[in-house]
């Protein structure tokens, strides 16, 4: 601190769960002096998030009840199950299978045969991060043909003649060379979307890890807005949610790294974060507190993540266990889990926004010790005592739940609490849009102030088409997926699990595998620019010709297996938010 400055210090934290995964060494380090917190937020919800806000000031959340056409888009809700639906509906998925048993169609646009796929009315085998022409395109049928709301476009929107103009070249024809997907399919699927009253997209996180995700997603909020689906009942809506006290109760001291170049992501990016270690700059990041988060592993360019988090004087991690990334740390701080603190966590849904109680089950092993309670006495031991209004994890849970509408009590005895009103339909009608004009902005002058293109447009992925020379050598598109047995980088040492998925594979079209030589079950390489591994290869037609998928999360010390990230390139980035292709890379697979 001495040194170098207090914002050399940063905080990087990974996927939340409980609330103690957004607030941990948050007070510490404002009342240190460093605004300086990264973590995967450029890979996962946060970027779809902030763009979609640019148009219709806050997400929309599928509305499955009532719905006619529901759309998977990017989202495998099957395996990628999200905390928080269970408790609200009594199971994660019930909505959208009793819109279907209620004659709704489903549609799925994936790269790869997800389980809900299978049951869906129609499969749309998208070519990876190709969205934003499927988008557009739909855009320009919708709008050439008045398929549009007249009524909603004219009061609540602005921008829309540009919009028209930016998408007036897009035709289906145009889309189906990029996307790989039939140009009938395409011009159905306009047809299908527009007279489906309602219709719900559920976007998900394969729209996130592409240079475009935020031209991408801004196309999609266009179009819910456009066809009248917005804060409508079986369309995309905005649910309430819970709201805490305030925190962290200090102003962030001075601006964050990136706060410049990418002032609509609320965190400073881990690719900028990596850049700035490695650049020669005075005020580089010096030390950083990691805490719930692998980032050696998550983040595209493995080996430049290495690098820049070997130059740091100081790296600790706070884990559960050794993963890659506590490896190289120089202090290991051993977290209490889940289990051994209790915790809490806001969730919005239609009946509600609600905050529910994790308990503390069991006291933490060794010298492990509740987050909380680690953050309190590190900061009292570095003279930042005062900084704090709680010493325990308990005395931090009533300071977030003031004035909530639900105290630490209520929820001992409830588990779940209510704290909003049921969902509203049509807010807009009485409070606007909360964009800078009230209105939805289909062209935003926001974003135009950033020097950037106010309409959201194509811009072609990480592919073949983009860079046909290195397709000359690595001519298949890389993806990758989730496991519905792990999460991220999580759980390989839990041997019921193991058993489930024993290793990292990588799937390939039968033509593909066919063209190589390779049987189902062999050990091939997987080479791109930026490395080179060795899995075990499935062959399967889940997938098209010229697409591989690989297997994300693998690469702890005791996994045994190598992760995908290593093939990744780290550059080009998305221009608002510095999103990494870790879903798109150009790769070889060959036999071993
Ligand atoms: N190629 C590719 N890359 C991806 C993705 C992908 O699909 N493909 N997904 C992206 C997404 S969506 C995300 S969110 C990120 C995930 O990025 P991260 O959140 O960084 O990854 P996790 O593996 O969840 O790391 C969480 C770590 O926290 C530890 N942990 C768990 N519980 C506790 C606890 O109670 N206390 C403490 N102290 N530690 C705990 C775990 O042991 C684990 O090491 O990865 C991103 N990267
Ligand atoms: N079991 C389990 N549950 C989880 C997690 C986990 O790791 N394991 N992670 C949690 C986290 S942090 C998150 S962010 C959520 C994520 O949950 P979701 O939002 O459902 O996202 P993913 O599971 O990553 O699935 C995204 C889908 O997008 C597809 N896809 C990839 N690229 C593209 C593309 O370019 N276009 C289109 N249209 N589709 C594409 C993938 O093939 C995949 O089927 O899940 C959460 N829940
Ligand atoms: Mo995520």
């Amino acid at each position: 601190k001495e040194k170098y400055g207090p914002e050399t210090l940063f905080s990087c934290r990974g996927a939340p769960v409980g609330q103690e995964t957004f607030d941990a060494f948050h007070q510490f380090l404002y009342a240190y002096g460093s605004p300086n917190i990264t973590g995967s937020g450029h890979l996962c919800s946060v970027p779809r998030r902030a763009a979609i806000q640019q148009v219709t000031g806050r997400r929309a959340e599928p509305d499955y009840e009532g719905s006619k056409l529901i759309i998977i888009w990017g989202a495998n809700p099957t395996d990628s199950y999200r905390l928080g639906d269970g408790m609200a509906y009594g199971s994660y998925d019930k909505p959208l299978h009793a819109a279907r048993q209620q004659g709704a169609r489903l549609v799925v646009i994936d790269p790869r045969r997800i389980p809900l796929a299978a049951q869906a009315d129609k499969w749309l085998r998208i070519n990876p991060g190709t969205d934003a022409a499927l988008l557009m395109a739909l855009l320009q049928v919708i709008i050439q043909e008045r398929l549009y709301d007249q009524d909603f476009v004219r009061d609540w929107t602005i921008g829309f003649p540009e919009l028209a103009e930016r998408v007036e070249r897009a035709r289906p024809e145009w889309a189906s060379e990029l996307t790989g997907l039939p140009t009938e399919d395409i011009r159905e699927l306009a047809y299908l979307y527009a007279t489906s009253q309602p219709a719900t997209i559920r976007d998900g996180n394969g729209l996130d890890m592409h240079l475009n995700v935020s031209g991408t997603t801004r196309l999609v909020a266009s179009l819910e807005a456009i066809t009248g689906n917005l804060d409508v009942p079986g369309g995309n809506v905005f649910y309430p949610s819970p709201r805490l006290t305030p925190y962290p109760t200090l102003e962030a001291p001075g601006n964050r790294l990136g706060q410049e170049r990418y002032p609509l992501f609320p965190y400073s990016p881990f690719p900028t974060v990596v850049d700035t270690i490695l650049s020669e700059e005075p005020q580089r990041p010096r030390a950083m507190l990691v805490y719930h988060a692998n980032p050696l592993l998550i983040n595209a360019n493995e080996k430049k993540v290495r690098l820049a988090l070997s130059r740091l004087d100081l790296l600790v991690v706070n884990d559960l266990f050794m993963t890659s990334t506590a490896e190289m740390a120089h202090v290991i701080l051993p977290g209490a889990s889940d289990v051994e603190q209790a915790s809490f966590r806001t969730y919005s849904s239609k009946n509600g926004g609600f905050i529910a109680l994790r308990r503390k089950l069991l006291d933490p092993p060794g010298e492990a010790r509740p987050v909380m309670e680690m953050e309190y006495e590190l900061a009292r031991r570095l003279g930042l005592a005062e900084a704090y209004p709680w010493r325990t994890t308990e005395e931090w849970i009533d300071c977030r739940l003031k004035t909530s509408g639900a105290t630490r009590a209520d929820l001992e005895q409830k588990t779940v609490a209510y704290t909003t009103p049921p969902l509203e339909y049509r807010k807009y009608a009485k409070s606007s849009f909360s964009t800078p004009s009230g209105k939805v902005e289909l062209s935003s002058a926001r974003v135009a102030g950033l020097g950037q293109d106010p309409l959201p447009d194509y811009v072609e992925p990480v592919s073949r088409l983009r860079y046909p020379e290195m397709a000359a050598r690595f001519p298949l598109v890389g993806t990758t997926r989730k496991l519905g047995n792990y999460i991220h980088t999580r759980f390989r040492n839990i041997p019921t699990l193991r058993h489930l998925e024993p290793e990292a594979l990588v799937t390939l079209h039968p033509r593909d595998a066919e063209g190589r030589g390779i049987n189902d079950g062999e050990r091939v390489q997987v080479s791109s620019p930026e490395g080179k591994i060795e899995l075990t290869a499935r062959v399967s037609d889940e997938i098209g010709p010229g697409v591989v998928v690989l297997d994300f999360g693998w690469g702890n010390p005791e996994d045994g297996s190598p992760n995908v990230n290593s093939l990744a390139s780290d550059e080009p980035r998305d221009p608002l938010f510095a999103s990494t292709s870790n879903r798109s890379f150009l790769c070889q697979v060959s036999r071993s």
